[in-house]
């Protein structure tokens, strides 16, 4: 069975809002098939997002403190509905907590081996060390490999910050770094680009998508993970392009078409390796087309839920 998580989080983004995604989402289904959320009831995670009223005193991760509960509620709800043999899609906020799912998906296949494929404009693996921002979303896929990244060090971190990010990391790699593909990269700092290079992580751009087509990228990305026994994939709707896109906190241009993002969703939500599966990012106070990004986040949902239903 396919269980939806609700994880409504935005503590680690930089604008306000993308708590609003899931109802944004669901809203959008209204139009499209609005069955949908009682045939897929999904569970809720509790937020923190309480926190957001409260002074930041972490400029190098900010709100991380709050960020570290959500990663172990997340955490917990997937590993349990992965132990109760059930196919966890969460629907988180902000990107912050993907690595809490990877933690999640890590506890309840113990001796598997986990990749990763990151469908975002972005890459996800600063540390407080490197954040240019402090913003949280900015840093999952460290979590996953459990890199600080000193040697790129931009900041000068101390205190609660650093314990909370400890906590997120947590104490061995849950991901090896070149168990990593990316599709659709194209904003990276400066100490992404270096741990990219030192792990030889696997970037398919935009560009690559057109010339070879989204099969041959997924296929690509398929043998590059040919050791691995599970899979997690992660869409950050920002992968699409602001034509798309544009309700999402840090678009960027040169993205996916929505087409482009459902033909990779339907391969590998069809795929037995793939184990788990999010959708973060929308922010229905950034679209100034109405509901265009709840409503495309939607339609790549249901093409994701009917590939996977297509599965047994
Ligand atoms: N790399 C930038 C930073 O860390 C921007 C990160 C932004 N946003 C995301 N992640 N949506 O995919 O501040
Ligand atoms: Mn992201
Ligand atoms: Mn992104
Ligand atoms: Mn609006």
């Amino acid at each position: 069975m396919i269980q939806l998580i609700n994880a409504p989080s935005e503590l680690g983004a930089g604008t306000r809002g993308a708590s609003l995604g899931y109802k944004a989402i669901k809203t959008a289904s209204l139009h499209v098939d609005p069955t949908f959320f009682k045939r897929y009831e999904p569970i809720d995670v509790e937020t923190a997002n309480n926190l957001l009223f409260e002074h930041v005193d972490n400029p190098y991760g900010k709100r991380i403190k709050g960020v570290v509960k959500m990663y172990r509620r997340i955490a917990a709800q997937v590993a349990e509905t992965m132990d109760d043999q059930d196919f966890p899609l969460v629907i988180s906020g902000d990107h912050s907590n993907a690595g809490g799912t990877i933690a999640g998906v890590a506890q309840a296949n113990p001796g598997k081996r986990l990749g990763v494929v990151w469908i975002d404009a972005h890459s996800d693996l600063h540390s407080p060390y490197t954040s240019p921002s402090g913003n949280v979303h900015g840093m999952p896929l460290a979590t996953a490999i459990a890199e600080d990244n000193k040697e790129s060090a931009i900041n000068d971190v101390r205190g609660t910050a650093l314990r909370s990010w400890d906590q997120m990391k947590g104490s061995r790699q849950r991901v090896k770094p070149e168990d990593i593909v990316f599709i659709a990269l194209r904003s990276s700092e400066e100490p992404e680009v270096h741990l990219i290079n030192k792990y030889n992580m696997a970037v398919h751009r935009t560009e690559d998508v057109r010339e070879k087509g989204v099969k041959a990228i997924y296929e690509a990305s398929l043998e590059r993970l040919k050791d691995c026994d599970i899979i997690y994939v992660t869409f950050d709707v920002d992968s699409m392009d602001p034509e798309v896109s544009i309700g999402t906190g840090t678009p960027v241009p040169g993205g996916l078409t929505e087409a482009e993002a459902t033909e990779f969703l339907q391969l590998y939500a069809a795929n037995e390796k793939v184990a788990c599966m999010e959708f973060t990012e929308v922010n229905p106070l950034l679209d100034d087309k109405g509901n265009a990004m709840g409503e495309a986040a939607f339609r790549c949902l249901k093409a994701t839920v009917e590939a996977l239903e297509k599965r047994k």
